[in-house]
């Protein structure tokens, strides 16, 4: 073959695997593949530089750094959204759609709001030429070199009916992974690093140097056009996205056609709840009206479209002053430090404590006690303090410095080399790690003992009622009822509880015992592997690692626990109290049921959370992924399951409903 045919061939295979990869997220060939085409190309290219292009793979980073950006003027503009904070606020914009149409409801495409910077990219007879910022809405700045290192951005568009000209508009953004990694990096090469992926993501795009823009993991995704010669438009806004798609452009799968605003509504409450599991962040949705006939009609008022809406969550970051910061024990002796805070009304709720981790990120931070900080509540996960704002701090603010002893019972802290928490060496006779240990045990998940809440267990041991958890089982009635907020028929159903809970499984009670590192899943392999208690009791750290899940460092933690006399001792007076489970049929790893099947769950299970059914198809043998593939053998779907549904029927893989997999977890 000629050369300049191999060189062709090669480019086209390359963007090929590009649109799979970045468009369609389904690889097809392994990474090292990928790498030798690209090799390839390079080294073709190197020997005949006359039969480099600009739209050649090779060519992503090529120009030089600039001095300053030049400008773009856009020739469709780049509007605004309206924005809506209220489900009122929705259904008066859908009101409002359908007095202007005269009609009784309205079909909307529903998209993902996310939080990166607006792009405006120009494809002329299908090559990318140019890419710019939103700027003011009328002129942006020019950052084509910049874009043009984005992988998920085609530098060609691929397939039939390629328009000469076409703007595309999209959003870049940074992946949540990519910002963590990207800090880290920065952190260890002593650079800055950034508050949040939105502005790491507005860093990147903005450098002056492509070659550093490069290194940064930015994607995109695209949400409409702007000027379009050469194509007659679709009839809805769907099928423009889809062809969008087809042509290698990245468009979100997460888009859904809804009716009316009660769809827009579940939407967003669909979204919501899955915003924290997603990959990136998303301030919100947008709803367009489908039909471009009908966005004809509505118009815009000044510089905002009438058939669109961004309906914005909660934000989810705000300032607040610190006002001191506590030390709380935990179930395992870490010391963690917590940010006591003015109240502030954050992510839909009012905070008043978040986390500082450790000891090194306040540090890092450089938190002081009087600082104005960031806090940032994202869904159910504990508010965090994001960074301090140095321009406010008041004179005089320490450093901070951790305790040299537990606040709690005074034995001295220490910190293992490598390690980043410090610990309480007092053991089960710290108060507070005894506490935390007895609501580990009566926790859900694990002895689940309705009724034993948090300020009941501090009563308890305040009181040397209970000492360890095999003293819940001698409590009296009568102790129950004497304490604060208990009456004769809470302290009967507390009993009633405790009784109830000496039925349980093997895989529960390890889990209640709290062994460092072994959380659920763990616990499942632990008692699927060895079927019984003592067989457990008595393995040796090398036995123990045999289990799956289970490494050098969990089964030192193991079989430490094991070892002491104190414990053991409250193993046996459980059993005497009654707490008894069935011995299991031991499975080794190579016979498990659902060993080699890989399973991905999509939807909202009734009967158990998806990390249950994650821990029991685990504990069988299953391995659970996170994305539908060729190699999957079972969907596991739930109600409104997402994108990933889809793909298993592209695919043809077997879906099971949540009947179906209890069947299968039962048998
Ligand atoms: O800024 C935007 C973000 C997302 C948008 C947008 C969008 O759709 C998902 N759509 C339009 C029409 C505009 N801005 C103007």
């Amino acid at each position: 073959m000629n050369i300049r045919k191999r060189i062709e061939k090669l480019r086209e295979e390359i963007n090929n695997h590009n649109y799979h990869y970045y468009v369609l997220d389904e690889p097809l060939i392994p990474d090292v593949e990928y790498d030798r085409l690209m090799r390839e190309l390079r080294e073709l290219e190197e020997q005949h530089p006359e039969l480099i292009t600009p739209d050649s793979p090779t060519q992503r980073v090529g120009a030089e750094p600039v001095e300053a950006f030049g400008t773009v003027r856009h020739e469709a503009p780049m509007l605004s959204l309206d924005n809506a904070f209220s489900d009122e606020e929705v259904q008066a914009f859908h009101r409002r759609v359908c007095e202007r149409l005269g009609l009784e409801d309205v079909e909307y495409t529903a998209e993902p709001k996310l939080d990166g910077l607006a792009v405006s990219l120009r494809y002329e007879g299908g090559v990318l030429v140019s890419g710019a910022t939103r700027g003011d809405g009328y002129t942006g700045e020019n950052i084509t070199q910049n874009v043009r290192t984005v992988p998920s951005i085609p530098l060609k568009l691929r397939g039939k009916g390629i328009p000469p000209v076409l703007e595309v508009r999209g959003e870049v953004y940074m992946t949540r992974s990519g910002f963590e990694a990207l800090n880290a990096r920065q952190r260890k090469a002593g650079e800055k690093t950034f508050v949040n992926p939105r502005n790491a993501a507005a860093g990147s795009l903005r450098q002056l140097d492509p070659r550093v823009t490069a290194e940064r993991p930015l994607a995109i995704y695209c949400y409409g056009v702007g000027v379009v010669r050469g194509w007659t438009l679709p009839e809805r806004h769907s099928l423009m996205l889809e062809q969008l798609k087809a042509w290698g452009l990245r468009v979100s799968d997460e888009i859904r056609v809804v009716r009316g605003v009660e769809g827009c509504l579940r939407y967003y409450r669909d979204m919501q709840a899955r915003r924290d599991k997603l990959d990136y962040d998303i301030d919100g949705v947008v709803y367009k009206v489908d039909l471009f006939s009908q966005q004809d009609a509505l118009g815009f008022v000044s510089r905002a479209p009438r058939w669109a809406i961004a309906h914005k969550f909660p934000a989810q970051e705000a300032l607040t002053r610190l006002l001191a910061i506590d030390i709380q024990v935990g179930r395992t002796g870490a010391l963690t430090p917590v940010a006591r805070l003015e109240p502030v009304f954050v992510g839909g709720a009012t905070v008043t404590n978040a986390t500082l981790h450790n000891e090194d990120e306040i540090h890092r931070k450089d938190v002081r006690v009087g600082d104005t900080v960031v806090i940032r509540r994202a869904g159910d996960v504990i508010p965090e303090v994001v960074s301090v704002v140095r321009e406010r701090r008041p004179p005089g603010a320490a450093p901070f410095k951790m305790a040299g002893r537990c606040p709690v019972c005074g034995a001295d802290v220490i910190r293992n080399e490598g390690e980043a928490v410090a610990r309480c060496t007092g053991g089960l006779f710290c108060p507070a790690q005894r506490k935390e240990a007895i609501k580990h045990f009566a926790s859900r998940k694990a002895m689940d003992i309705e009724g034993l809440g948090d300020k009941l267990v501090d009563q308890l041991v305040e009181r040397g009622l209970v000492n360890n958890v095999a003293d819940l089982y001698s409590l009296t009635q009568e102790q129950l009822a004497g304490l604060e907020r208990m009456g004769e028929k809470s302290a009967a159903n507390l009993i009633a509880a405790i009784e109830n809970s000496k039925e349980t499984t093997l895989a529960r009670f390890l889990y209640a015992l709290g062994i460092r590192e072994v959380g659920e899943a763990t616990a499942l392999s632990l008692a699927s592997h060895f079927g019984n208690l003592p067989a457990l009791m008595e393995a040796s750290e090398e036995t123990l690692q045999s289990v799956p899940d289970v490494g050098p460092v969990v089964a030192a933690h193991i079989h430490a626990f094991f070892r002491q006399a104190h414990n053991r001792e409250v193993i046996e007076r459980l059993q005497q109290a009654g707490v008894h489970w069935p011995d299991l049929q031991v499975h080794r790893a190579t016979d498990l049921p659902l060993q080699g099947k890989t399973f991905v769950i999509t939807g909202r299970l009734d009967t158990m959370t998806r990390d249950e059914a994650k821990a029991r198809l685990q504990a069988l043998g299953a391995r659970v992924a996170g994305s539908v593939s060729r190699k999957t053998d079972y969907v596991v779907a739930g109600e409104e399951p997402g994108s990933k549904y889809d793909k298993a029927l592209a695919l043809g893989i077997d879906i099971l409903d949540e009947r179906a997999l209890s069947d299968l977890l039962q048998s």
